[in-house]
């Protein structure tokens, strides 16, 4: 059944686990069903082969870099299916909208929303027939504008980002919303990325990875924390892989034995398919609990810590890179102090793992020379994740692996372009370099207060305190916490603005007055006044390269995401700072106020006819530390003193499990192309908790059987989802799993990272009940 079929179609739902490798046959099947289905098959193998060629688009999948000189086909399985999920040629066009009504469109699931096709027209909400209905794009840029200009405060206004915008998007927007007077920039980092980059800052003086892709090759380890690449970043697969073939050790921690990270056939190696030979990508697999990452590197740095005293005291080689320590860092002393303070018990018990396995570990890191730390979603979207990745700093600098070829700190981020935005200002907390900058070449004051970030939008929506909700792409009401609460934020506002290629529930869960902008994406030829213009993005390792639109758009009322910020900037603010329509003529001219006031972008337009685009340097990975200290810190943070959050305690109730929320196989986000997760054998449903078969029976329950799920949190309020089927796994005692984002109505608003602000996803603390209702079809 091909992949574009099933939105329309009951699924059956199956569970059986998956025994065959990642990638391989079963990948490259699954992308010839994704174009056979497909109603746009030819055009869409077109596009596939430009992805990611030097002339190409980037692919609007993940951020995972590629080397600019290696290998020429440089798409995977789940890059095919966002490839030919934006390539659709089903048109969700004013005839759609005249058919439905919005309280019936709520209905539908958002799985089916998003495959009725791209969005072709700008539309607005006509409440007296509950629908969307078309309106001249200058008509929408002056409701905005009349909104905007309205609002007693320019904070009362907040304006989203997901990761896909350009860089010439994301520096026009918060060009744009700084001369509007206002930093509430909520963005998907927020929920995302967060904790490494305020990590990192602190300890290190870069809130970016400090590897490249050619590091990958020179490492003797690498450590990878908390993230399921075989879904999620296939294309580092290869990476992983070639390192167990020369002899490196790929050490996984994760409490799911993930598929990809065990064993990975490539899609495009004939030979090895026809043989049937997979590759372990792995060489160590550790299982700890849930938020348990940072026990168990701290048992880590106990190990190192004793046998760098024994070596002292038998003249053996040491174990620490002293010169390194003694040239570039600070406060060691405090971290090892912090390191011998803290108990074997708290961390054998915190990490759920015993103390030989985190012995094992260690040896395992000191034996390499040169090692790469990567991470994700697992060890990000924690209460103490700011800590537990100035861990990973803290090991990562006892031995010198930063700044050296072959060793670094890898976040490997989200959306493709998430980490360019950053780097063009979306920033709810900007620094002050960039502010000076902006007000030094435009001439206008910058405000210099702090915006609001995602969860703090949301209650600013709750409480009245912000009116107005922009969002550049995205799908905020199902990617935030808390579902009902966001839903009633977004609902409180009296105007709601979404840009997107694709109908989603943002678009149906609205303010006052709505409007949906349609835009181009990726794939798209993006044609201006001075011809089809290329846009940027920065990937993981901080390579700036070119995408150029190769599909003609289905419509010609769509415009690009620079040119409706354009529309939305001159018809609130006229020219000032900038003739906004001049600059979207040719985005060259965009390129041009980046190169003068962000850093890293000298002669901007020139490099970037450099095949593979340009590298924007940075200063940890050259051993330059941007801290207040001058350098790189360890930082001696204690263990939290309990997992368990003190306002999941005042419920007064103990949860029965503790569960994490993620993707499927066959997700982006929230945007859902089918019902399947192959490699943790389920099919045709994803309204499921994964849990041990022994706490299910424990919790009087059998596997097959459905139950509520109950979130604890001392507020008084209930949060439910209904109807999960319970499905025996092999996950350690007491963790749950399920996927993103039917879930998210269990996370509260106010579960956050300490000082990331991050909803804590991957630990939730929940109990089950007896089922009393259908599960929501999301
Ligand atoms: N195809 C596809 N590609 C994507 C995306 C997508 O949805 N689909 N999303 C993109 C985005 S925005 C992002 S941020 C990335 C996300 O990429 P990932 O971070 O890989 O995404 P998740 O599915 O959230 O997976 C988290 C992993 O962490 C593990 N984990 C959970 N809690 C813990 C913990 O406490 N400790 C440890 N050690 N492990 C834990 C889970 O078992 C799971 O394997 O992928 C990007 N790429
Ligand atoms: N419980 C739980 N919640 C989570 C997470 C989790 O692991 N667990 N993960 C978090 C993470 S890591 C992230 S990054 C966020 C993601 O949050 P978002 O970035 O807000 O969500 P997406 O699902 O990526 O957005 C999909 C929508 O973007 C629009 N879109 C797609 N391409 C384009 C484009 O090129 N331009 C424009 N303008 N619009 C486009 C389409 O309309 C589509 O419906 O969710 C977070 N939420
Ligand atoms: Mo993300």
């Amino acid at each position: 059944m091909s992949l574009h079929h099933q939105a329309d179609q009951k699924p059956v739902p199956r569970y059986k686990p998956y025994h065959g490798a990642a990638g391989g046959w079963g990948a490259l099947r699954s992308v010839a069903q994704a174009w056979i289905g497909s109603d746009n098959a030819l055009k869409n193998i077109r596009a596939l082969l430009k992805t990611n060629q030097n002339g190409g688009f980037d692919c609007p999948g993940c951020a995972w870099g590629d080397s600019p000189e290696h290998g020429m086909v440089k798409f995977c399985e789940n890059g095919a299916k966002a490839v030919n999920w934006e390539a659709t040629k089903r048109r969700v066009d004013p005839a759609f909208f005249a058919r439905h009504s919005v309280t019936s469109l709520l209905g539908q699931s958002d799985y089916w929303l998003e495959y009725q096709g791209r969005l072709t027209e700008p539309m607005v909400y006509d409440p007296a027939s509950d629908r969307y209905k078309p309106i001249g794009w200058d008509e929408a840029f002056a409701v905005i504008a009349r909104h905007l200009k309205g609002l007693s405060s320019p904070d009362q206004a907040e304006f989203y980002t997901s990761g896909r915008a350009s860089n010439e998007a994301a520096y026009l927007y918060q060009l744009f919303v700084r001369a509007y007077g206002t930093n509430n920039f909520p963005d998907c980092s927020n929920m995302c990325h967060e904790a490494s980059g305020v990590a990192l800052g602190q300890s290190v003086g870069v809130g970016k990875g400090t590897v490249t892709f050619d590091d990958f090759e020179h490492a003797d380890a690498l450590f990878v924390w908390g993230q399921n690449p075989g879904t999620n970043h296939p294309r580092m697969l290869e990476p992983l892989r070639e390192a167990v073939k020369r002899g490196a050790q790929v050490v996984c921690i994760n409490p799911l034995k993930e598929r990809g990270l065990e064993r990975f056939q490539h899609p495009q190696h004939p030979i090895e398919m026809l043989t049937n030979g997979d590759r372990p990508t792995n060489t160590a697999f550790f299982r700890p609990a849930l938020g348990g990452d940072m026990a168990m590197m701290r048992g880590m740095a106990k190990f190192l810590l004793q046998w760098e005293r024994e070596a002292q005291a038998n003249g053996s080689e040491p174990v620490f890179d002293h010169a390194f320590i003694a040239e570039h860092t600070a406060t060691v002393d405090e971290y090892l102090a912090v390191v011998d303070a803290t108990p074997w018990a708290q961390i054998e018990a915190q990490s759920g793992l015993p103390r030989g396995e985190i012995e094992l570990a260690a040896r395992m890191y000191v034996k390499a020379k040169k090692v790469i730390m990567c991470w994700a979603m697992g060890i990000t979207q924690h209460r103490h994740s700011v800590p537990t990745i100035q861990e990973i700093a803290n090991l990562m600098l006892l031995r010198g692996n930063l700044g050296q070829p072959g060793a670094g700190l890898c976040p490997v981020r989200g959306h493709s372009n998430v980490q360019g935005d950053r780097t063009m200002g979306i920033n709810e907390r900007p620094p002050v370099a960039l502010l000076d900058s902006l007000e030094r070449h435009f001439g206008f004051p910058v405000p210099r207060h702090n915006g609001h970030n995602t969860v703090e939008a949301i209650h600013a929506m709750l409480e009245g305190r912000a009116r107005v909700f922009i969002g550049l792409g995205g799908n905020f009401a199902q990617a935030t916490p808390d579902t009902d609460r966001t839903a009633q934020a977004l609902r409180n506002c009296e105007l709601t603005v979404h840009i997107s290629t694709k109908l989603n529930r943002s678009h149906l869960i609205h303010g006052k007055e709505a409007l949906i902008l349609p835009c181009l994406g990726r794939t798209d030829i993006d044609q201006q006044g001075e011809g089809p213009q290329a846009v940027t993005v920065e990937d993981s390792f901080s390579m700036v390269h070119a995408s150029n639109g190769q599909l003609k758009p289905l419509s010609r009322h769509m415009r690009s995401e620079p040119a409706v910020i354009a529309g939305i900037a001159a018809a609130t603010l006229g020219k000032h700072p900038v003739d906004w329509n001049w600059l979207i003529a040719d985005y060259g001219r965009i390129r041009d106020l980046i190169m003068h006031t962000i850093p890293g972008f000298e002669q901007f337009n020139e490099r970037l006819q450099h095949p593979g685009g340009f590298y924007l340097g940075n200063n940890a990975g050259k051993r330059i530390w941007k801290t207040a200290s001058g350098k790189a810190n360890f930082k001696a943070n204690r263990l939290p003193d309990d997992l368990l959050h003190e306002s999941v305690r005042a419920s007064g109730q103990l949860p029965d499990l503790i569960m994490q929320s993620m993707r499927s196989h066959d997700q982006y986000n929230t945007t859902i192309y089918g019902l399947d997760d192959r490699y943790r054998g389920v099919k045709g449903q994803r309204n499921v908790l994964f849990a041990n078969e022994a706490d299910i029976i424990r919790l009087g329950f059998n596997p097959g059987d459905k139950a509520d799920l109950v979130s604890l949190w001392g507020d008084g309020l209930e949060r439910r989802v209904k109807g999960f089927t319970l499905l025996a796994f092999d996950i350690p005692a007491g963790q749950a799993a399920a996927y993103y984002p039917e879930v998210n109505p269990l996370v509260p608003l106010e579960s956050v990272g300490d000082g990331s602000h991050t909803p804590t996803s991957k630990f939730v603390a929940i109990q089950l009940k007896p089922a009393s209702a259908e599960a929501r079809i999301i």
